[in-house]
């Protein structure tokens, strides 16, 4: 007999209620059940006089079990009759509270009539992380302790609040000591005065002051802006509008229609695909949680340019001592004087302590000498992208490096088996791609070599782990997963301006798509000399289709680095500006090639932007060079600022239909192949694709 998630037993005269339903308590609909039958069990307890309701375990309930949305399943008792059970019984209920009380577990709480909570806790309604809103009545009791500005905040963030915030906003009633919520819990039931005890929905004090206040017209029109084209950040300021314009049941009902229309969006869907696709990323089927990592205690950096520099920091910023390397001691100096200079910035915005800052550089230890990376356990290459320069280094690593030290590689482009082949020890050489600026970018692409052990992938994914990063594992292809698809997305860009639309149009475009930049912004950012270092390898190795635009774009013109890419730049800012130079490029280009420029939409542009990542994607899947689609995903949304709301490229095309993505793609290749643009050829459609589609199948 499967053992009960909730069960009751009494201290004294406290019923206490305890879910115990790991991994994080959630609100199944057996926990719903146990809850009813438990609490219900200590209101007809007559020896007594209050409940605490608490989660074993590591936390509190952490909300609804989101994967009962995949299913369906959202039986009953439903979660506002649990609450109504709670909140008007006979007896005060005490929420105690430790690790976080989140969504759904934040709103039982709310129902309870007092919520005392450890130091380490957190409360919030994140809800909103998953395109949905709290739906047992979160916007209508929080609203009633906080108010309206406090509540919309609160929700539309979906932030983790501390427990000294959520006592400062009256959220909690107590903080106790220690780690022992129900402890607290316990001393704080015998504090009670004798009943009634408040039932959070007749808190009304709260309400009356924001009544017809402006705060919900400017939260829309801020939301408007900070979080466009998003729907439910727009549907929780509407919930908690109505807490202030509807008696509490009435308010109940309406959170709960605006709860549906949000589960019944494709946003909804989208992000609640990347919550369990970010959770997957860690599980490599040959690579199970038994494989131990190797202990890392000392790290060492090779390089310390732009992405060195960076990526020291990530390790510093976790207390690992990093030995950062490079040809001189300028170099180094200027390695160093690039990340103090990083860090004082930090400093400077309040973010970061004197004292932190000046901790993590004494943790950093320069060195011109190999000889110093002797105790190093893993070593990061980031040196230039340059093949004979990779294979001396990492002969010279094989030759100082202790064994079982892991030898990584920062490479983007260059083929990781080629490299581990200057070694004698490839089962311990692996890919650690980093995004630029690396102390900020959070993707982590983990690349696996063809000899690459298991326990050097479990570390390499361990440590992205330890750093902040969301390590995600890829095969050793040329790009990887990441700029392996970016590349057709760039081509497809200047494909678009050759037929039509402008550097401007295009980037528009991917901005109202929901991308955090536009194609050529981004190479503007990343380099055009990068880039072009990068297509000219390529191109030599025959491995990519033209791009058409860049090879007639002075070299000279690097990006943002030196004011002058597809945009010009005013000296110390960012903001791209139009060139008539690039027009002048584009209008010859055309008139070389006969092309008559044709008007083309927004939509058609965003598309034809993201299928090429969908192609190239199911191409990549299709060669196993990635372990799932959501990996693809995950890729996207950290690495390239693809919006989580729209569920990554390869949801995306889930979403708007895996046969209508074919047929476009399928126009895409055929209107290429008519032109005779050899450029367009990736628009043959990825084979996986297709047999998807010939099999009815509606998903990756
Ligand atoms: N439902 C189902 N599974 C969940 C879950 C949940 N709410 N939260 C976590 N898991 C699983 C997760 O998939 C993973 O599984 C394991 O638990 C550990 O999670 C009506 C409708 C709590 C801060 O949005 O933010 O309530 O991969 O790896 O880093 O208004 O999980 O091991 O198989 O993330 O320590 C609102 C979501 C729901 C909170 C712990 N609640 N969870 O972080 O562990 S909507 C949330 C988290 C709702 C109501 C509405 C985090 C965490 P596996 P983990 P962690
Ligand atoms: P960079 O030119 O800014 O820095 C390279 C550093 O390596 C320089 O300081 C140089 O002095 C040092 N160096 C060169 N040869 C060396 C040697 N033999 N021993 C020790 N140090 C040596 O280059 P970067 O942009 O930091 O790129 C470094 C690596 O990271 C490349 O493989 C690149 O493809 C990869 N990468 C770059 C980016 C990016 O956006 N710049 C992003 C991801 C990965």
């Amino acid at each position: 007999m499967s053992q009960q998630p909730v069960r009751y037993d009494r201290q004294g005269a406290v019923g206490v209620v305890t879910v115990d339903s790991p991994p994080v308590n959630a609100l199944s609909q057996a926990v719903r059940q146990g809850l009813w039958d438990k609490v219900t069990e200590g209101f007809n307890d007559a020896a007594v006089t209050s409940l605490v309701i608490v989660g074993a375990g590591r936390t509190f309930i952490a909300g609804a079990d989101i994967a009962e949305f995949l299913t369906g399943g959202m039986g009953e008792p439903d979660l506002n009759d649990v609450n109504d059970l709670i909140e008007s019984g006979p007896k005060p209920v005490i929420a105690a509270i430790h690790g976080t009380a989140l969504g759904g577990g934040l709103e039982v709480a709310l129902s309870c009539h007092y919520r005392v909570a450890v130091p380490k806790a957190q409360v919030g309604l994140p809800e909103v992380k998953l395109g949905i809103l709290p739906g047992g009545g979160g916007t209508q009791r929080l609203s009633r302790l906080v108010g309206a500005k406090t509540a919309i905040d609160l929700i539309t963030t979906g932030v983790f609040l501390p427990a000294s915030k959520g006592l400062a906003l009256g959220i909690l009633d107590h903080v106790g000591e220690g780690t022992d919520p129900l402890a607290v819990a316990i001393s704080f039931a015998a504090t009670l005065p004798a009943g009634p005890h408040k039932r959070t929905r007749d808190r009304e004090e709260n309400l009356v002051a924001d009544k017809g206040s402006p705060v919900f017209e400017e939260a829309r029109a801020s939301l408007a802006k900070f979080a466009r084209g998003q729907f439910a950040p727009q549907r929780c300021v509407d919930a908690v509008e109505a807490a202030f314009t509807l008696p509490f049941d009435a308010g109940l009902k309406r959170e709960r229609e605006l709860f549906f229309q949000c589960m019944a969006h494709d946003q909804a869907k989208a992000l609640i695909h990347v919550f369990f696709a970010e959770r997957a990323i860690s599980k490599i089927p040959d690579v199970p949680p038994s494989v131990t990592p190797r202990k890392i205690a000392q790290v060492a950096v090779l390089g310390s340019g732009t992405m060195g520099g960076g990526i020291a920091m990530n390790f510093v910023n976790a207390g690992i001592p990093v030995r950062l390397l490079d040809l001189d001691q300028a170099a180094l100096d200027r390695g160093i004087g690039v990340i103090a200079k990083n860090y004082a910035g930090t400093v400077a915005k309040g973010k970061l302590a004197q004292a932190d800052m000046d901790k993590r550089l004494s943790l950093i230890t320069p060195t011109t000498d190999y000889a110093d990376l002797a105790d190093a356990d893993l070593i990061v290459e980031a040196v230039f992208e340059d093949a004979d320069v990779k294979a001396k280094v990492f002969r010279r690593l094989d030759e100082v490096a202790k064994p079982g030290a892991i030898l990584a590689s920062n490479t983007s482009t260059l083929d990781l088996d080629a490299i581990a082949a200057h070694t004698k020890r490839p089962a311990d050489v692996i890919g650690m791609h980093f995004f630029s600026p690396a102390n900020v970018m959070k993707l982590l692409e983990v690349v696996r070599g063809k000899d690459t052990a298991p326990d050097v992938i479990a570390t390499a994914m361990a440590v992205g782990k330890q750093i902040g990063k969301v390590s995600v594992l890829v095969g050793n292809c040329d790009g990887f997963v990441g700029n392996r698809m970016v590349q057709y997305y760039a081509t497809e860009a200047q494909r678009l301006v050759i037929e039509g639309a402008s550097v401007e149009q295009v980037d528009k475009a991917a901005l109202e798509f929901g991308l955090a930049m536009g194609p050529f912004a981004m190479g503007d950012l990343a380099g055009l000399d990068v880039m072009g270092f990068i297509r000219a390898r390529r191109v030599a190795a025959g491995l990519i289709y033209g791009t058409p635009l860049s090879d007639r774009i002075d070299p000279a013109r690097k990006g943002q680095k030196n004011g002058r890419g597809w945009y010009r730049y005013e000296p110390g800012n960012r903001t791209p500006l139009p060139d008539p130079e690039i027009t002048a490029v584009i209008d010859a280009y055309r008139a070389e090639k006969g092309v008559m420029p044709r008007a083309i939409g927004n939509e058609e542009i965003a598309k034809r932007l993201i299928y090429t990542l969908v192609n190239e994607g199911a191409k990549i899947l299709e060669e196993g060079m990635a372990l799932r689609a959501g990996d693809i995903d995950i890729v996207y949304i950290y690495g390239y600022g693809f919006p989580a709301w729209r569920g990554g490229p390869m949801k995306f095309a889930e979403l708007a239909g895996l046969d209508n993505v074919l047929a476009d793609i399928t126009r895409y290749h055929a209107d290429a192949v008519k032109a005779g643009d050899a450029d367009g050829a990736y628009w043959e459609p990825a084979p996986l694709l297709a047999r998807l589609v010939a099999d009815g199948k509606k998903g990756f």
